[in-house]
């Protein structure tokens, strides 16, 4: 059922606590934590707490949770003091496009320059 937890998802299990992760931000709904791969200076992943497979269908099922999404990932840029000088926020949608991890999730990347187009 949409917005339920997944046996085998990983961001599942680290909103459960079953697997570590460097939090940086917390609400009752969306949590944030460092990238295991970090690819800038700062590189955050955004989620809601409740699982939706990508950006899209979070969007379409719970509008008000993917605001709330973006507005954490705008917190976590100003708690970094990214937002000054600029942040990218990415949501990878398909495997096609990069998408590894099947539960929505925001990248939040600042402290280095961004170029465009991405690759
Ligand atoms: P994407 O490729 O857009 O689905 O992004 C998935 C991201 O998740 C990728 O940048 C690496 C990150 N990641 C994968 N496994 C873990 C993990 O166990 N912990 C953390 N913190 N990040 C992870």
């Amino acid at each position: 059922m949409a917005g339920e937890p997944q046996a085998d998802c990983l961001f599942c299990k680290i909103v459960a606590g079953e697997v570590p992760a460097t939090v940086v931000r917390e609400t009752e709904h969306v949590v944030a934590f460092r990238d295991i791969n970090p690819q800038a200076p700062t590189h955050v992943l955004v989620i809601p707490k409740a699982h939706y497979p990508d950006a899209a269908s979070l969007a379409a099922a719970a509008p008000h949770l993917a605001a709330e999404v973006l507005a954490e990932a705008g917190h976590v840029a100003a708690d970094e003091k990214a937002d000054g000088s600029g942040y990218r926020i990415v949501f990878n949608t398909g495997s096609g496009a990069g998408q590894t991890v099947f539960h929505a999730h925001a990248h939040l990347l600042a402290g280095r320059g961004l170029s465009w187009p991405p690759g």
